[in-house]
């Protein structure tokens, strides 16, 4: 396999020797401000890149420590899987690697390796053993811990070594995965137009491409990464993007595949306070996820017992998936008190309105049972289609109950609960009109798509002309028929019951003594269902049929459709070529169907 590249962002206090280890591990200038060179501080994020031993490729995103740049070292972290902690042996543990600490944890990184510097100066055991304690702590149980000196070079090619191992056991992402790619840098070029940076946690990006900012179309014109011009770019990766299209870009906007991410700015979500800080949270506080930093409001929906669900107002709306973690800061805390407050789990990207009485805290129950699931959004939302489900990060868990529509399963038996006695009171009101018209029924049972309708109807419910006819008048119709007929047809209703496409062979329609004339009878009275000459079905089997059809992989041959129906060719092609007719399938060619 070709060598892959990694991103690793630094971490820790200010003056622990960040910047000179990254520095001396590429050879590169990550201060590159020239006030951030005056002041031997860094104040900006800062880029450099090196090819380990291994012939893997690393690029560190460089943070400041000082602690006025906090939101600075969030968006430097923020898009980063792994995390280069650095700690001066001679200092030790300082506020700032606390906070930098917190704030990993809260993020939910779990992979990095522990640098403890400036180990010429002093002893590094005693800062080692407790910063990796601490480290451990915070879920980091696998960094490994090595003292260095960014101003000898010793330990360089240990921390070289275990940079190797570092990247090594990171989980690849996936490269199928959506684009969202925060942006850290957006700069225009002469000649060129704009370009952006960021780090690009997972999924591809091609010259080429269209993405989306802010809801704006972009093309990528142009693409390098590390510098070098590229055709395309895998997760994880450091980017530079040159763009075409009518945008403003700037750090903490994202562009992202268009259709595949929710941009919203109210999200329901699951509070879990940080280490060392404690509720009730502020009412305004500033939201961070990827280089993004927004303010927003908090609003507790619950008691804090129900599991501290709340709903977040964001300021602007981002581009979000449920699971999505944001790091709640408070921005106006003093020195020494904790400012990294909470993680807040996303777990709706569209939450419901909350305008009864009592709404918030049946909503922070409901939240509280959740998880960022596609089984957990059906049940808030009853009815999503795939790709809603996909635009919110859920991939659908089961099948759709027709035409790419999911149905949270409590909601999809009560509507067939329903359906029945929706009909059955339409007849009531209209005894002149042969049935209920499907879109009425849609209508009544406030469904988004008649197709749900039909995919509800189920024997002895059947569709016909646009319309549900009930029970009531199958039953009629057969006691509308001769004594010998009815009973031949109950006959074979028993027959299709338990094999509901095998129609009847035509030996045993003579056995029964249903002819022609008996069987337009039958059919005439709503008895039977007529698919072609000599092919008759109980009533409701066509959309029985197309419900079944609709879980078939889209588009389908004959062939499918007829092991999926458990029954031959006689019978499935004029069945499809009915279906055709009722606006229930379509054909795509010669050979292949698809549910409408
Ligand atoms: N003696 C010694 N000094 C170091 C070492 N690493 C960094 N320094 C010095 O410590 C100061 C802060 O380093 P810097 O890399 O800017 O720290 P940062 O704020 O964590 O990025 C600078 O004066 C460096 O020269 C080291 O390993 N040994
Ligand atoms: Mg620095």
């Amino acid at each position: 396999m070709a060598p892959g590249t990694h991103v690793v962002a630094t971490a820790g206090h200010v003056d622990h020797g960040k910047s000179t280890l990254v520095r001396a591990l590429t050879g590169m200038e990550p201060d590159r401000l020239a006030e951030e060179r005056r002041r031997g501080l860094t104040i900006e994020l800062g880029y450099a890149w090196t090819t380990l031993p291994s012939g893997e490729r690393v690029a560190f995103v460089d943070v400041p420590g000082h602690e006025r740049f906090l939101g600075t070292m969030l968006a430097g972290v923020g898009p980063v899987p792994a995390v280069m902690f650095v700690v001066a042996a001679d200092e030790g543990w300082m506020p700032q690697s606390e906070e930098h600490l917190v704030a990993l944890r809260t993020l939910g990184v779990r992979h990095g390796l522990l640098a403890v510097t400036r180990a010429d100066l002093a002893d590094p055991a005693p800062a080692l053993e407790d910063a990796r304690d601490r480290l451990a702590e915070a879920g980091l149980g696998d960094a490994e811990a090595l003292p260095v000196s960014g101003r000898t070079g010793e330990g360089l090619d240990g921390l070289r070594a275990a940079l190797d191992r570092l990247v090594a056991a990171l989980p690849a992402p996936d490269p199928r995965a959506p684009v969202r790619l925060w942006i850290d840098r957006a700069f225009s070029v002469r000649g060129s137009g704009t370009v952006v940076t960021g780090t690009l946690p997972a999924g591809r990006v091609e010259v080429g491409d269209e993405l989306e900012l802010d809801g704006e179309p972009v093309r990528v014109r142009a693409l390098e990464s590390l510098k070098e011009h590229v055709e395309s770019v895998t997760g994880v990766a450091r980017v530079a993007l040159n763009l075409r299209g009518r945008i403003a870009p700037q750090r903490g906007h994202a562009l992202v595949t268009p259709g595949a991410w929710t941009a919203t700015s109210l999200a329901d979500v699951r509070v879990t306070m940080a280490e060392g800080a404690r509720g009730p949270l502020p009412a305004r506080l500033t939201a961070h996820i990827g280089s993004a930093s927004v303010p927003c409001e908090v609003r507790p929906l619950g008691a804090e017992a129900e599991g501290a669900a709340a709903r977040l107002r964001l300021a602007r709306p981002l581009p979000l998936h449920l699971g999505d973690a944001l790091l709640l800061r408070d921005p106006g805390r003093g020195q020494g008190e904790p400012r990294v407050l909470a993680r807040a789990t996303v777990l709706d990207v569209r939450p419901p309105e909350l305008r009864r009485r009592g709404a918030a805290r049946e909503r922070a129950k409901a939240l509280a049972d959740a998880s960022a699931d596609a089984a957990s959004l059906l049940r808030t939302h009853l009815l999503l289609r795939d790709g809603e489900l996909a635009a919110m990060g859920c991939p659908p868990g089961g099948r759709p109950v027709v035409a790419g529509w999911h149905a949270d399963p409590d909601h999809w038996s009560d509507l067939s609960t329903r359906l029945p006695e929706v009909v059955r009171r339409y007849a009531a009101d209209h005894p002149l009109e042969p049935g209920m018209p499907v879109e009425a029924a849609r209508h009544e049972l406030g469904l988004p798509d008649r197709r749900l309708v039909t995919a509800l109807v189920r024997p002895p419910l059947t569709v016909a002309d646009g319309r549900i006819t009930t029970t009531g008048r199958v039953v009629a119709g057969t006691a509308g028929l001769p004594a010998p007929v009815a009973g031949a047809v109950r006959a074979l209703l028993d027959d299709l019951a338990k094999a509901p496409f095998q129609a009847p062979e035509a030996g045993r329609l003579a056995a029964l003594g249903l002819g022609p004339r008996e069987l337009a009878a039958a059919v005439r009275a709503g008895a039977l269902l007529r698919v072609a000459e000599g092919v008759v079905l109980a009533p409701g089997a066509d959309a029985r049929a197309a419900a079944l059809l609709a879980r078939l992989p889209q588009p389908f041959t004959v062939s499918q459709a007829r092991s999926a129906l458990g029954t031959s060719r006689r019978v499935a092609v004029p069945l499809l070529e009915h279906l055709d007719r009722e606006g229930l399938t379509e054909r795509v060619d010669e050979v292949h169907r698809r549910s409408t």
